[in-house]
């Protein structure tokens, strides 16, 4: 097994630490998922952010990607919107819903308020308050409704095993069928370090002289294995019934068609959202298969459309939204997409 290349998901699953905390995790979706089912509500599965890689058992190094989350929590907001209960399976410290409008360096919140000069108390600048209002309203009402789940993750791994966890409950007996939906925009590393090559601690370089397998004449090799490829499991066995969306990001603009097109066949899932890196705020293109035709079969059909940001429109995830709140009202009605 220590020299495993290729791993299926089920020799992942049994080669690759389980989290502490999964079970506990867990458990607070399920309650969560039964309370949201018993209310009539529609579920959508929202992953968002990059996932980290580590280096160390003790992690100080680790690799990661691009990915802020901005995806996953703005789409998260408008399923909200649309009245659905959102699980947010995002990557910790990477943006939310609501507080996103808020966060780091591009809107500090500090910048809102004021201090009265004669009581010393703090209120928002009124320059802002017809930004702040609606934001903060609908986070509250949010919150007060409980219909959205936050459920972090850091490493690869653990993401692996949440998405796992969550997909089952959803997709399992007492899980929400038809009236599930999976909206996978977290970046997924394609490559992880398997536990068994992995150093317990801080890889040491020594004095330029090496005293870790890993470093030779002061030069780190890293030598990575497949992550498998998690939507074969999530279509044909966790969830069979959720209407599953997954994201395919390239940076060439001709491989994103092609690709998206691949993914499709080869998963057979509902749709696949293809965009570029760089034009990926501007639009986006739907792959689904052609009505009436199953993409994964040989010589399969597929439909292409176009999602471009609207004028007067802020946010492209808006209208990604709106076009798959249509299709899965038709998926829950058992109809074709
Ligand atoms: C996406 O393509 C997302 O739209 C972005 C969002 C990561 C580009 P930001 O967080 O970016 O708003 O800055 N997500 C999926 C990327 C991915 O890893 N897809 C896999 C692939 O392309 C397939 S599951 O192979």
């Amino acid at each position: 097994m220590a020299d495993q290349t290729t791993y299926t998901t089920d020799s992942y699953f049994e080669t690759q630490e389980r989290p502490a905390s999964l079970d506990a995790e867990v458990s607070k979706v399920r309650d969560w998922v039964t309370t949201m089912k018993s209310r009539g509500k529609r579920i959508v599965l929202v992953t968002s952010g990059g996932t980290s890689v580590p280096l160390e058992k003790n992690m100080v190094r680790f690799l990661d990607n691009f990915s802020a989350g901005t995806r996953g929590a703005t789409s998260a907001e408008y399923f909200l919107a649309h009245s659905y209960a959102v699980i947010f399976l995002h990557r910790q410290h990477s943006l939310l819903p609501f507080t996103r409008h808020y966060s780091h360096s591009t809107h500090p919140f500090l910048d809102l308020l004021q201090i009265d000069p004669v009581t010393s108390a703090i209120s928002v600048d009124p320059s802002s308050t017809s930004d702040l209002l609606p934001i903060l309203k609908r986070h509250l009402e949010v919150k007060e409704e409980g219909t959205l789940l936050s459920v972090p993750f850091v490493t690869v791994n653990e993401y692996l095993w949440l998405l796992k966890g969550v997909s089952e409950v959803m997709g399992g007996p007492n899980g929400i069928g038809r009236k599930g939906m999976f909206y996978l925009a977290a970046a997924v590393s394609d490559f992880f370090l398997p536990g068994t090559r992995m150093s317990e601690h801080k890889i040491q370089s020594g004095n330029g002289v090496a005293t870790d397998s890993s470093v030779e004449n002061g030069r780190l090799t890293l030598s990575m294995d497949q992550v498998p490829k998690i939507l074969r499991p999530l279509v044909e066995e966790w969830t069979k019934e959720g209407y599953i969306v997954s994201f395919k990001l390239e940076t060439d603009p001709s491989l994103l068609l092609p690709k998206s097109r691949a993914a499709l066949s080869r998963y057979g899932h509902q749709l696949v959202i293809g965009n570029d890196l760089h034009r990926r705020k501007l639009e986006v293109v739907f792959v689904e298969p052609l009505a009436g035709g199953v993409a994964g079969e040989e010589g399969g059909k597929f439909k292409e459309s176009w999602v471009r940001l609207g004028e007067g429109k802020k946010e492209i995830e808006e209208e990604i939204v709106e076009e798959l709140v249509k299709r899965h009202t038709t998926w829950i009605d058992g109809g074709k997409v």
